[in-house]
């Protein structure tokens, strides 16, 4: 029955007692939307500029030009955000990021924080 389903939205106000009342009233409950995060990119001295269009590109999937623009954004501020995810997916593209930076022998660093 949808009104004994703990997933709806609508919830009975009063549990049906099998005393054959008719539960009229429902109490409609608000689902919060997740919380998002921000995946960072930081700047360091050695890691290509190249490098970093390439990881914008490849797995935050920004064309060439935007990719450039926060690549340079970076480099002039310190930090950029590259990308807004659910958690999971933040954590992900941080360790993929980390993992494709220290495969290439660079010390690129990317973060993820609460938006
Ligand atoms: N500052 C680096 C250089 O001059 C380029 C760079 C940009 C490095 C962005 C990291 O997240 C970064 N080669």
């Amino acid at each position: 029955m949808a009104s004994n389903n703990p997933q709806s939205p609508i919830q009975p106000v009063k549990p049906d007692d099998g005393q054959g009342d008719v539960v009229a009233e429902r109490q409609e409950q608000r689902v919060e939307p997740p919380p998002v995060y921000q995946v960072v990119l930081l700047n360091d001295d050695y890691t290509p500029m190249e490098f970093v269009v390439m990881v914008l590109q490849q797995h935050f999937h920004h064309d060439i030009e935007a990719a450039t623009h926060i690549m340079l954004k970076i480099h002039h501020d310190g930090h950029a955000v590259c990308g807004v995810y659910i958690k999971d997916v933040a954590a992900t593209k941080v360790e993929m990021v980390l993992a494709a930076a220290r495969r290439a022998g660079h010390p690129l660093q990317c973060i993820m924080e609460v938006a």
